[in-house]
């Protein structure tokens, strides 16, 4: 039974100044760089969509593939990142969870390791971090999902709040990143 961070969507079309930034989207950044530092297994996921999408009739254009939004932002640690999933290549699909990567099965990464608990982080806590943290349960993974390293959209103000309490509901446990210890 083994153990990994998954960094979501730490890009910098999510972090202030970008197409779709979300406050204190970069303050995750050294709080994720610490935290890298602990586990095993990094996994990272990226938006990585066409420029056509179904996904912009509700967002504005964020997240192109292969372009300066779509890159993590500059200060993350990438380096030490084992697994790099994509997601929204569809242009059909918002491809919100890193469960609908399609560069790549990320269960079948997930069973191939022994990865049996997800700590969860990242960009944004309503959409892809929920999506994800919820699909991990769903998968029967042991899910954690770090308060201190997640920022959210807020379309409206209690987005973020209502979201940690769903995770919360369905069995993701809330952890601050200081009290994480990996065995
Ligand atoms: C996301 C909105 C649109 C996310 C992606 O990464 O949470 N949010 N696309
Ligand atoms: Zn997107």
């Amino acid at each position: 039974m083994k153990t990994a961070l998954l960094i979501v969507d730490v890009q910098n079309d999510f972090c202030p100044g970008g197409a779709l930034g979300v406050k204190d989207g970069d303050k995750v950044v050294p709080v994720i760089n610490k935290l890298i530092e602990k586990f095993d297994f990094v996994i990272s996921s990226q938006d990585w969509h066409p420029e056509e999408s179904v996904h912009f009739k509700k967002w504005p254009v964020h997240c192109v593939a292969g372009t300066k939004g779509a890159e993590f932002h500059p200060d993350l640690k990438s380096e030490k990142i084992d697994l790099k999933l994509k997601k929204g290549i569809d242009n059909k699909d918002d491809g919100y969870s890193a469960f609908e990567a399609t560069n790549i099965s990320f269960t079948k990464y997930l069973e191939d390791n022994e990865i049996t608990t997800l700590y969860v982080c990242g960009l944004t806590t309503d959409y892809c971090v929920k999506e994800s943290a919820l699909d991990a349960v769903k998968n029967g993974i042991h899910t954690f999902v770090i308060t201190d390293a997640i920022a959210a959209v807020n379309a409206s103000p209690n987005d973020g709040k209502e979201a940690l309490n769903n995770m919360f509901s369905k069995g993701c446990v809330l952890i601050e990143s200081e009290d994480i210890i990996v065995i």
